[in-house]
This record gives C-alpha cells, structure tokens and sequence, in this order.
C-alpha cells in the first residue's frame, strides 16, 4: 500500500491536573496527530507526543512538525510498501527525531492493521487481553498535596504508583508515601535529574540515591543522564532497588549497551522515544531475552498514542504495570470515541481491527491550533 495523502494536525489539549517533572510545569499538553489517507481513501491515525520543550529528549513540538514536515512525509508519500516494519527503512538517514517517526510509523500501522483487518496488539505479537496500568504522579507542591493524590489514585483501583523525583523532593515524599502505603507498588522517576560522578555534587547524589534503597521501592527509573551508562551500572551494582532505564535507550543499540554494561535491570519502552512501534517489539524481545522485565512508558499520549500504547502493553514480556492510565486522568475530553477506561487498573485491549476506537475528528477540530495537508 502507500500513502496519497498526510494531514498533520498541531492540537492542544487541557490537562485536567498540571503535571510537575525535575524539568518543567505543563497545565495543557500540544501533540500533532498524523492522519495517513492511503490510495483507497482509507485512514491510519498516529500521534507525535513529544513535549513542547527540548527536557525530555532534544525534540520539541516544533522541531518534530519541521523534521515530519521537510524530511519524512515526503520520504512517506507516495512510496510503496507492504508491512508497517519497512516505514522506517524509508527515512533511514534521518537520524535521531524519534518522537516525529514514531507518529508517522503509528498511522501506517493503524492503515495496515484496519486493511488487514486485525487489531493492532495482535499484529504486535500482542497476547493478553486486558493491561495492568499504573499511574504516573507529577512532582506536587508540598507532601500533603502528594498523599492526597496517591490516595486518589490508589482509592480508584490503580495498582502502581510512580512518583517523580528530583534533588530536594526524594527520600521525603517517598518515606511519606512508604508510611501511609505500606504495602503498595511504589516507583520513582527522575527523570535524569541526579548529576552523575563526573559532575559537581555527584557523589552526594549516589548516596542520597542509595538512600532510597531501604524503601522497597519497585524500581528507581533514570536516576542520571541518557548517556551516563556507567553511573547507571554502578548504581544498580550498588542496590538492591532495581534501576530502570527510560531516556537512555532510544534504540537498539543503546539497548544492547545497557544489556552488556548491565546498566540497569528494567526497561521501560516508550513508542515514542523509540521511534516507532516496530523498534518498541523489538526492544521488547531484546530485552526479554536478557531476562529484563519490560513496561510501556507513556508521555501523557491522547488516546491515540494510548491505544497504541495499551496493544504494545499486550506482549508478553510486559510484565510490570504501564503507564497506560485511562484517559480521564489526563483529559476531561479526549480525541477517541471510547475513551481508554480502566476498571481497577485494569485497561482492555481493543479487540477491533487497527487502533480499535474511533477517532473524534469534531474534538481534534475544535482543539488544533494548525492543520495542514500534505499530497504526493
Ligand atoms: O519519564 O515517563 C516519563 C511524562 C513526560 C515526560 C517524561 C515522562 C512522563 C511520564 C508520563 O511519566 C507517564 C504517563 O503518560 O502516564
Ligand atoms: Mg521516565
């Protein structure tokens, strides 16, 4: 098949509860969905989820319009392919931009799943039929603030919280949390925040970061930066905490660095940060095989890239909670038709063929702030 025609659409959404990172404060979130029409008049749906600024990876919205824009909708149109795995393969000089590709590469595959007839998760390799979510909490203005939301979220069914955490709001929030929830499955994420041994204050944070360790905590995510291999793999040579990977691994090769350096011993895999659904399965196995138990980040995605999120969730190997929370905890109106519910943590995976739920062209209207139309 091939793609005539690609819409990309620049759309805001209100977040219901803003949401605080050791980067930056957001209250609303700007993603660009990609409608992909192919020669039948048929239509595939992706979305690009980066963040507005260059804090989570170097992308911001900007960019990803400009690099879809100049560098990969004309590499996409017109050329012709069989399976969604030979999409990227046609924009193989572009490097890095994993968040634009990953938006591209989800509408072909929502194109070749609906032609197909199947449902994505299962085109995936997906297995189950239902998700585990977790919630992800922002960073909150003071410790009562913080129990008051886990307490939310625990009271609605969620099996897993992660808190953020940066220098100055750890070892606190996460006793208070331990205190009030003995029990519960409790995961921070830093987000990259901590300095690491070459840097001032870096051996100060190793220990506050080893503090952490007698709080039963299921994971310690990105404790320092995307390339600091090496303090990653002293950190969990160091813990009993498992230390888990996010920005460090944007492809397969950072995979397999991490693998060998023994650089943590959870993978958390975003589509996104990947560049595609196809690099996300096969991070999956990759990981997988090393014996890494594997779940699926999110970037607080419009139901698109949620549904997508939910069938990767569906692989084996995704044997932690996802960040694959319903749609309400982020947005009172979303862009689907369901939105993505959860019944006590528990997300269905879409059993129709492709994304699985309709997709509210009225709601992705009243909210774009740009539309604009590409042809071969
Ligand atoms: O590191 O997982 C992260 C949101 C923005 C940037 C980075 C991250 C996040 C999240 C969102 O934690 C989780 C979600 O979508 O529920
Ligand atoms: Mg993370």
């Amino acid at each position: 098949m091939h793609a005539t025609e690609i819409v990309l659409h620049d759309v805001e959404l209100p977040l219901r509860h803003a949401f605080e990172t050791s980067s930056h404060r957001k209250s609303s979130l700007r993603h660009l969905l990609v409608e992909m029409i192919a020669e039948d008049g048929s239509v595939g749906w992706g979305e690009i989820a980066s963040p507005a600024g260059p804090f989570y990876a170097p992308e911001t919205t900007t960019t990803a319009w400009q690099t879809a824009v100049e560098h990969l909708i004309p590499a996409v149109l017109g050329a012709q392919w069989e399976h969604p795995d030979e999409i990227a393969g046609l924009y193989a000089k572009v490097r890095g931009n994993y968040f634009a590709k990953a938006g591209i590469e989800m509408a072909a595959w929502t194109l070749w799943t609906q032609a197909q007839g199947i449902p994505l998760a299962a085109a995936l390799g997906g297995e189950r039929d239902s998700v585990i979510a977790g919630v992800s909490l922002g960073i909150e203005p003071s410790i009562e603030a913080l129990l008051t939301e886990v307490a939310r979220h625990v009271d609605s069914g969620y099996p897993r919280v992660k808190l953020k955490i940066a220098p100055g709001w750890d070892v606190e929030p996460v006793r208070a949390v331990r205190e009030a929830f003995p029990d519960l499955d409790v995961h921070v994420d830093a987000n990259g925040a901590y300095p690491g041994s070459t840097e001032p204050g870096g051996e100060a944070a190793f220990e506050v970061l080893r503090a952490l360790d007698p709080y039963r905590l299921t994971m310690i995510e990105q404790p320092f930066a995307p390339k600091n291999f090496l303090d990653h793999a002293r950190l969990t040579a160091a813990l009993e905490t498992p230390v888990c990977l996010d920005e460090s691994v944007e492809t397969l090769d950072d995979l397999r660095t991490a693998l060998a350096l023994k650089a943590g011993n959870v993978l958390n895999i975003k589509v996104s940060r990947m560049g595609g659904l196809s690099a996300a399965r096969d991070a999956h196995r990759l990981a997988s095989e090393a014996g890494w138990p594997v779940w699926c980040g999110g970037m607080h995605e419009f139901g698109v890239g949620r549904l997508a999120n939910v069938a990767l969730s569906s692989l084996p190997g995704f044997t932690l909670p996802s960040d694959v929370s319903a749609s309400g905890k982020y947005y009172a109106e979303d862009i689907i038709d369901p939105p993505v519910t959860a019944d006590q943590g528990v997300v269905q995976v879409p059993t129709a063929p492709g994304l699985g739920h309709g997709v509210r062209r009225e709601v992705i209207d009243a909210h774009a702030t740009r539309q604009e139309r590409f042809r071969a």
